[in-house]
């Protein structure tokens, strides 16, 4: 038992160090790093293919799945650079997964690089990636329950995007829940309501990116 939580240390205090690396890396290449992580389903591509068509933010992107290019082939057809990373079997994303795909993204024309995390709200949380933001994207269809059943993934969100907005009114999705359960968690966590069907909010959430950029 002792060596089985030894050797959990080890990994973690390797992630922590890589991801110092990594965030030096966007330092000094001047780009500010999000870590979008979500459920499955909850509209991270959507939301990035938006923000991409709309010339919304000069981004890049790593995608995180267990198989397929499908994510990173979306966001190249929508116009911008991306890496696809495939992890078989690992449920999340490590620091040194974020070294490797950097050494093959073209980040020379982004400001932003956004890292789509394995769909997973449970053990995304844990590991540090060099991000400079934690957003967690919730969809309506999800439940507004969802924060207090999955405290620590909320915890470590500065923002929380509420996807899929346009169709909220068919799942009793209660706002007040979800912004009562979250200040709970991190009394400064910011909270953005959207649609990529619509356009709802994006303008505004890619503002607050830009700002905390600057
Ligand atoms: N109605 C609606 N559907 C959406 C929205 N965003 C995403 N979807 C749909 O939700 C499904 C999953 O979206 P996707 O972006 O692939 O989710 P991801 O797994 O989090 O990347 C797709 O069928 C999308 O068309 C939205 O804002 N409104
Ligand atoms: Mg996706
Ligand atoms: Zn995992």
């Amino acid at each position: 038992m002792k060596v089985i939580v030894e050797a959990k240390a080890k990994i973690m205090a390797e992630n922590e160090n890589q991801a110092k690396i990594n965030q030096d890396f966007f330092n000094k290449n001047n780009l500010f790093c999000i870590n979008f992580m979500s459920s499955p389903g909850s509209g991270k591509t959507t939301l990035l293919e938006y923000i991409i068509k709309n010339n919304l933010l000069k981004l890049c992107v790593i995608e995180g799945d267990l198989e397929t290019n499908k994510d990173a082939d979306r966001i190249i057809n929508a116009g911008a650079k991306a890496y696809q990373i495939s992890t078989g079997q690992s449920c999340h994303l490590d620091a040194k997964m974020i070294d490797n795909a950097l050494k093959n993204l073209d980040i020379s024309e982004s400001e932003f690089c956004v890292i789509e995390n394995i769909g997973n709200l449970v053990c995304p949380a844990s590991y540090k990636l060099g991000e400079h933001l934690n957003v967690v994207l919730l969809s309506s269809p999800e439940g507004s329950d969802k924060v207090a059943k999955y405290p620590v993934m909320f915890k470590r969100a500065d923002v929380i995007v509420l996807t899929k907005m346009d169709i909220a009114k068919h799942f009793n999705f209660n706002l007040e829940e979800i912004s009562e359960e979250a200040k709970k968690l991190n009394p400064n966590v910011k909270i953005f309501c959207v649609s990529a069907a619509t356009g709802e909010g994006v303008a505004e959430l890619c503002e607050y990116f830009k700002n905390q950029r600057a």
